[in-house]
């Protein structure tokens, strides 16, 4: 094997990183959270020729995903949902009662390698903790790195988009810093675990919340008070497809 030096291999990281940190500072879509909602966004929203990039604080992306339902890392998907694990080329076994079960680690796998692969970027270890407000629009994430964010006095740098979704899941992190400063008036909670409401109300009240500011997945649910539906996704990846046509048909207006 050939001799390496490790110096080269440390300068290789940096420069790699930091060329695609610099090309990621100003995008089409920031998408922020990494979850189903938000990478079958990221997927759709690159197909349509957006410039996007994902902002994950955890180590990997997939979300809800790799849990399962407590801990047994098997998902459930309805029949509407199955072109898509199609699509994914994820299997898909149909059971009982209309619905197919789906292993947790092939769907977030594939759902990574395919946003990755169309085009996306995904930005792993880095946490939103506030957004930039100009003249009523929202048109930036304020990030840190998720080791710092919280635990150390140190300055979020800021990331810029025509569109920025919050798929950040329950914590809905986005709608919550325009909550605490009283830009978004309404002050809703989600609702208890009603599976078939809670699927419907993800996909249809999936769209755009404040100027600028798109919600799809779990964060439609915590920021609109729609119900919770358990370890059922198919609602997830039809939410983040539909605000991804929504933003989408939005940056051609724009
Ligand atoms: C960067 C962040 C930040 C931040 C969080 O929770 P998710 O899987 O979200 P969805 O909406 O795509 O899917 C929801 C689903 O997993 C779920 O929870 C369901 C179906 N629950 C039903 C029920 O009854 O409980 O993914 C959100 C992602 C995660 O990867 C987070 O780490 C990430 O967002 N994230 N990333 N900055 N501030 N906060």
């Amino acid at each position: 094997m050939a001799r390496v030096d490790d110096v080269e291999i440390s300068k290789t990281i940096i420069n790699a990183y930091h060329e695609k940190l610099l090309d990621r500072l100003t995008n089409d879509v920031i998408v922020v959270g990494a979850g189903p909602s938000g990478l079958m966004a990221a997927i759709r929203l690159v197909q349509a020729g957006a410039k996007v990039t994902v902002l994950e604080k955890r180590l990997s992306g997939g979300g809800g995903i790799w849990g399962g339902g407590t801990g047994m890392n098997v998902v459930v998907v309805q029949d509407e949902a199955v072109p898509l694990m199609n699509e994914l080329e994820v299997r898909c076994e149909p059971r009982e009662n209309g619905l197919f079960a789906v292993d947790a680690v092939e769907l977030s796998a594939a759902m990574c390698f395919r946003a990755v692969g169309a085009g996306a970027t995904i930005l792993n270890l880095l946490t939103v903790e506030d957004v930039r407000v100009r003249g009523g629009r929202l048109d930036g994430a304020v990030v840190n790195r998720t080791t710092i964010a919280g635990a150390l006095p140190v300055d979020p740098i800021v990331f810029s988009a025509r569109a920025v979704l919050d798929a950040t899941g329950h914590e809905a992190v986005l709608v919550q810093a325009l909550r605490k400063r009283g830009l978004l008036k309404d002050d809703c909670v989600e609702g208890p675990m009603d599976a078939a409401e809670g699927e419907r109300f993800v996909v249809e009240r999936a769209g755009e919340i404040f100027p600028g500011l798109w919600i799809s997945g779990m964060s439609v649910a915590a920021s609109r008070g729609g119900p919770r539906m358990g370890p059922i996704f198919g609602g997830m990846l039809l939410s983040g497809q539909k605000v991804a046509e929504l933003i989408a048909a939005e940056l051609k207006k724009m």
